[in-house]
């Protein structure tokens, strides 16, 4: 059965092709820093907001209607596998990435969901051979149903933390069954609403517990895949304890949890988080915890997470430029973490969606690469730092100098010279480098 008969496999046509339906950029084949765009960019369907996203907000209910929606939950559970995996042959998506609950209805009881999981799990594994698809990441879905009220690892429940103990294990079962390269971890509703009924330090405590079973767990069953946190500052709860990058890499190493997780950068969380993409993608990449990113973005006259597809050359270029400073990705990928609007009601919304997503993010590549082939920035950064290559300098970046002795130095300085940061001329060549490329 097919879904999108009406579309065609989606073609890369260049920039001069009016068919909306083609790429313009996104060539997956073609070399870029000797790497294939699509190795480099590692596309990625989000489940969720492509086949159980039905466009309801805070103020309106679903909007949208799919073919499979009409039909019983196992029915339906069944229908978007077949569906998801069309979809993403036809855009030539390598990747998908899925919460347990996205594909599988929950039941009665926490083993009918188990069950109801593996019947669709067995579908998912026959259609990833099929078409060679791969798994980006799993997860589990700890925010959603009511249960979860008070949070999963931060609940004071310890019920509850027993459940999400019970999903996660599932979770990663399952993950592992389908080969996945990593898992994430997104605090749903690991936060606070107030602080009056909070020990926040019991919540902490018990949250990097969790996760460490969870690692723990993961060694046991022989899964390899990375392990990921996914920051965002608040939403649903009003302070989220996986605030941003800096907050986690606290957090993680407080609990001698450094080496286990790598980070998951959303840019709409990023921005949330009063950070933009780029400094949220530079952070983890100085730190050495760089690894997937949640590709969409944010509304700043809005303020909430939006989960708007990328169509932000500007912004896709500077991300891509740090993904590729970073070394590229590895185990991680680029998920459009991304939905239609409530008002885009057809199917031929979503590849408008994920082509427009594709497609800057190509072009963000393209340009990044050759800004580093030229070394635009690095060279002029270099220059800019030169003083630290002085005597002076290099002492103190050696840490070979006390303070007294930077004060007798200091005392000899006639007048301090500095020079100019150049940054309206920075913009201009990243806008020229924009401008040309194509
Ligand atoms: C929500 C998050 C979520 C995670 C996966 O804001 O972005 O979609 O990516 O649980
Ligand atoms: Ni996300
Ligand atoms: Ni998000």
């Amino acid at each position: 059965m097919n879904f999108f008969s009406e579309i065609n496999k989606i073609k890369y046509e260049g920039v001069d092709s009016n068919n909306l339906l083609s790429f313009k950029h996104y060539n997956p084949e073609e070399i870029v820093l000797g790497k294939k765009m699509k190795d480099h960019l590692k596309f990625s369907m989000s489940y969720w907001h492509t086949l159980t996203g039905a466009g309801s907000d805070p103020f309106g209910d679903s909007t949208i209607n799919r073919e499979w929606d009409n039909l019983n939950p196992m029915d339906k559970a069944k229908a978007r596998v077949k569906a998801g995996f069309e979809f993403m042959e036809k855009l030539g998506l390598e990747y998908f990435c899925f919460h347990d609950k996205d594909i599988a209805p929950e039941g009665d009881t926490l083993q009918e969901y188990f069950d109801n999981l593996d019947i669709i799990v067995d579908i998912i594994q026959k259609e990833m051979d099929r078409t060679g698809i791969k798994l980006l990441w799993g997860t589990s879905n700890m925010f959603t149903n009511k249960r979860f009220l008070h949070g999963a690892g931060t609940t004071c429940n310890a019920d509850v933390f027993a459940w999400s103990a019970a999903q996660i294990k599932k979770a990663l079962d399952i993950t592992k069954k389908l080969n996945g390269e990593g898992y994430v971890f997104w605090g749903g509703r690991e936060g606070y609403e107030t602080l009056l009924n909070t020990n926040m330090k019991l919540e902490l405590d018990n949250l990097a517990c969790l996760l460490n079973l969870a690692t723990e767990y993961a060694k046991e069953i022989g899964f390899n895949g990375q392990f990921y946190i996914e920051p965002k500052p608040k939403e649903p709860t009003k302070h989220q304890y996986d605030f941003d990058v800096a907050t986690v890499m606290n957090f993680l190493r407080a609990y001698g949890l450094e080496d286990k997780f790598k980070m998951n950068i959303e840019a709409n969380h990023a921005t949330l988080a009063g950070h933009t993409f780029q400094h949220e993608l530079r952070l983890a990449r100085v730190n050495g915890v760089f690894g997937s990113v949640d590709a969409n973005r944010g509304d700043l006259l809005l303020g909430w997470d939006t989960d708007q597809f990328p169509t932000d050359i500007y912004d896709a270029t500077l991300a891509m430029y740090e993904i590729l400073m970073a070394g590229g990705f590895t185990t991680g990928g680029l998920n459009f973490d991304a939905k239609v609007r409530r008002a885009s009601t057809d199917t031929l919304d979503l590849f408008y969606a994920y082509i427009g997503g594709m497609d800057t993010f190509a072009k963000g590549l393209k340009v990044a690469a050759k800004l580093i082939e030229d070394k635009v920035f690095e060279n002029i950064i270099e220059k800019r730092y030169e003083s630290f290559k002085s005597e002076i300098g290099i002492k103190i970046s050696e840490k070979n100098i006390t303070l007294k002795e930077l004060s007798d130095y200091a005392l000899t300085l006639k007048e301090v010279k500095n020079t100019s940061g150049r940054q309206e001329m920075l913009e201009n060549i990243l806008n020229n480098y924009i401008f040309k490329t194509n």
